[in-house]
Formats: structure tokens, sequence, C-alpha cells
């Protein structure tokens, strides 16, 4: 039996990367930060009782990281932990940057001395291409331009790419494009939209508020994208693989699909600030934009180029565009009309 230890196994990917190593016979440990909730009661939400062992800690503390690599020894670390919202990154560069640089660091360090045989697999992004144009491959430049973006880009070349070449040490990243699920943080766009759709459907909420309508997106099925984290970290060789579907859609694509999934529909009219969508049936404004939720700088358009993924992992997405929105709709409808 093999033994992984998750980091950020209370998001969104950790649920349900803990799920799939369950279901493939491993030992599964979940490093989590200590707060004055109980961390079972957040798991359980999303997995219900699992055989999961909890480890109390924090990237932002060493002493926790080798504590929990010296008691559990793993073969598999999966580094899923991070400030993962880019508009935050914003408003907080700081601690953005000690997770999820510093914090890599400590990692990649605390395991070259408490566990030096275990292979490592990081939560590297397709943010990291920021204003390369797309389809974005391995070979694609990074030129972030968030401080989340920056702060995965110097974590995946300094310690992940640069360990890796100057000290041989077995780490491999996915390169992940935008993944979602009915367990995705609910200030991310889509779960934005699924939520604020079906209250609106159900009459509890007037309008939904947004950003960028334009931005585009290669947006896939979580549970797809851990089967992908897995395979690399079975490969003969460390290496870092775009994750995607190689197919993308714009906010407002996105905010129509769940619309037509809840049997509503959009008509849009004026254009950026001033651009609305009306309820076709029933004449009232229902999607607005404001300039809250824009960026000060934003990566307009990302689209996956899974070639190697494909070729070399024998990886890709069963769930499609229709059938992600159709999920996280109706998810979302459901768990809202127990509520009235
Ligand atoms: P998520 O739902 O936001 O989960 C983040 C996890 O990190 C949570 O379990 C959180 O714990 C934990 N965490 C935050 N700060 C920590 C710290 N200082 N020490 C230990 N744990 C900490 O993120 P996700 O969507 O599952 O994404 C997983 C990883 O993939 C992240 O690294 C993200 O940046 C990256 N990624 C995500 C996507 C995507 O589309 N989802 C795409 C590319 C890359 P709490 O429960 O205590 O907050
Ligand atoms: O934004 C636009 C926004 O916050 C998607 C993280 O998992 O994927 C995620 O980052 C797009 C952006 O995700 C709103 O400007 C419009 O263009 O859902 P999001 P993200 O920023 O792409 C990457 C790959 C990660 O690595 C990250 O960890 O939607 N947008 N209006 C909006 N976004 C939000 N959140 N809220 C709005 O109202």
């Amino acid at each position: 039996m093999k033994t992984a230890l998750i980091t950020g196994i209370t998001g969104q990917d950790g649920s349900y990367l803990a799920e799939y190593l369950l279901s493939l016979g491993y030992a599964v440990y979940g490093f989590v930060r200590p707060s004055s909730f109980d961390p079972n009661e957040k798991l359980e939400d999303f997995l219900g009782k699992t055989p999961v062992k909890l480890v109390y800690g924090d990237l932002r503390d060493l002493t926790s990281i080798e504590r929990a690599l010296r008691e559990i020894k793993p073969d598999e670390i999966y580094n899923l932990a991070a400030q993962s919202h880019v508009g935050v990154s914003f408003k907080a560069p700081e601690t953005t940057w000690e997770i999820n640089y510093h914090g890599v660091g400590r990692l990649v360090h605390a395991i070259m001395h408490e566990a030096p045989n275990a292979r490592l697999y990081q939560a590297s992004t397709s943010e990291m291409f920021g204003s390369s144009p797309p389809p974005q491959s391995e070979t694609t430049p990074f030129h972030p331009v968030s401080p989340y973006a920056e702060a995965k880009m110097r974590a995946h070349l300094d310690f992940i790419v640069g360990y890796r070449e100057r000290e041989n040490r077995w780490n491999a990243s996915g390169i992940l494009f935008n993944h979602e699920s009915p367990r995705r943080g609910k200030t991310f766009v889509t779960r934005k939209i699924t939520i604020a759709l079906s209250k609106i459907k159900l009459g509890v909420q007037d309008i939904l508020e947004l950003g960028n309508l334009d931005a585009k997106r290669d947006w896939g099925f979580a549970g797809d994208y851990v089967k992908a984290m897995h395979k690399i970290l079975q490969q003969p060789v460390p290496k870092d693989y775009v994750i995607g579907t190689g197919e993308y859609h714009s906010v407002r694509d996105f905010v129509n699909a769940a619309a037509k999934t809840l049997d509503m529909s959009i008509t849009w009219e004026g254009t950026g600030a001033n651009e609305i969508g009306i309820d076709t049936k029933t004449g009232k404004v229902i999607v607005r934009v404001n300039r809250e939720f824009f960026r000060p700088t934003e990566t307009s358009d990302l689209l996956a180029d899974p070639t190697r993924a494909h070729n070399e992992l024998d990886w890709k997405p069963e769930v499609n565009f229709g059938q992600l929105v159709e999920m996280m709709s109706q998810s979302d409808f459901q768990k809202i009309q127990k509520t009235l």
C-alpha cells in the first residue's frame, strides 16, 4: 500500500484527489491548517466519513511540515495548498507569496531532509502563461500578470524545475487550466454564476453582478484533473504537463449555458461596463457588470494545448463543458431549493 500526503485536502481538488487515491488503495494523509473549526467537518461535507488521517500544519510553518513528513514518510506528496484566488492576490500579495512561493520552498527543503525518496506533485497553473497568446503548451513562455501567477511561476521555476535539474529531486508539476465542480469555492466565477442563477430562478435573488464578461477560460471538471495528477507521479521521469480540455469559452458563454440548464434564457444589451443581461421571459435585468469585480491586470484568454498529456499520460477529460455546467447548476439549484 502506498502512502500519500495531500496539502490543501480541504479544498476542491484535495477532496477529489483524496477520494480517488482511497479508491486506488492508498493510505491518505491530509495536511490541514489549525483553525477554530474541526477540519474533519469541512472534509466530511465533501466526502462523508472516510479513512483519511489528518495532521495539523501550515505551509508558513517549516517545523510543522518537517514533523508531518517525519511521522508519515509518504511515498507521494501532492502540494495543492495555496492562496488560490487570483483576485484576492492583488489585495493580499504578501500572504499569497508567503504561501504560494515560500511555502513551496519550505516543503521542498523539508522533503530533502525528511522524505528524500518521496515524489512531489506541485499544483502549477495556466495563470503563469498570463498574457502569452493562446493556445498554451509546456513550451509557451510565462508572462504572469498577477501576484498569484508570479508567485506560482517563481515557485515552479525555482523549487520544482530548479531542484529537479540541480539536485535531482523527483519534482513534477501539472500546469492546470481552470477546473471546476460542485465543490468549487463560491467566489470563483463559475460557482458564483451557478449559485446566483439558481437563486434568481427560485426568486430569492434579483441580480448577478460580474466583472469581465469577455475573459475566456478552458474550463474542465476537477474530478478528471486529479486523475492526471496521479498519472504524473507514476511516470518514469518527472516532468511538467499542461492539463486542460483544449476548448475555451467566455464568462458570458458560461452564464448563457448555466441559464439554459435552468430553463432560462438571457438577452444581452449594451457593451463594456454598461452591458446587461435581461431575462427573456420576465424582461427583468438579471446580470450587470460591476467594476469592483474587474482585476487591475487580467489574463484574458487561456486555452490548453494538452498534447503531451494525451500522448505521454494517456489522459483525456471525460466531462465536457456542457456536462460540467449542467452538473454545477443542477447541484446548486437542488441545494438551494432544499433550504427554502
Ligand atoms: P482551493 O479550493 O482554494 O483549496 C486551497 C487549499 O489550500 C485549502 O485546503 C486551504 O485550506 C489550503 N491552504 C491555504 N493556505 C494554506 C496554508 N498556509 N497552509 C496549508 N494549507 C493551506 O484550491 P483548489 O481549486 O482546490 O486548487 C488546488 C491547487 O491547485 C491550488 O494550489 C491552486 O492554486 C492550484 N490550481 C487550481 C486551479 C483550479 O482551476 N482550481 C487551476 C490551476 C492551479 P483551508 O481549508 O484551511 O482554507
Ligand atoms: O475567474 C472573470 C475573471 O476567479 C475566471 C483559480 O483556480 O483558475 C482560477 O483562477 C475569470 C477571470 O478564476 C468575475 O476576471 C468575471 O477572467 O473563476 P476565477 P481564475 O482567476 O481564472 C486558475 C487556473 C488558477 O490557478 C486559480 O487558482 O472570470 N470574472 N467576473 C470573474 N471572476 C470572479 N472570481 N468573480 C467575478 O465576479
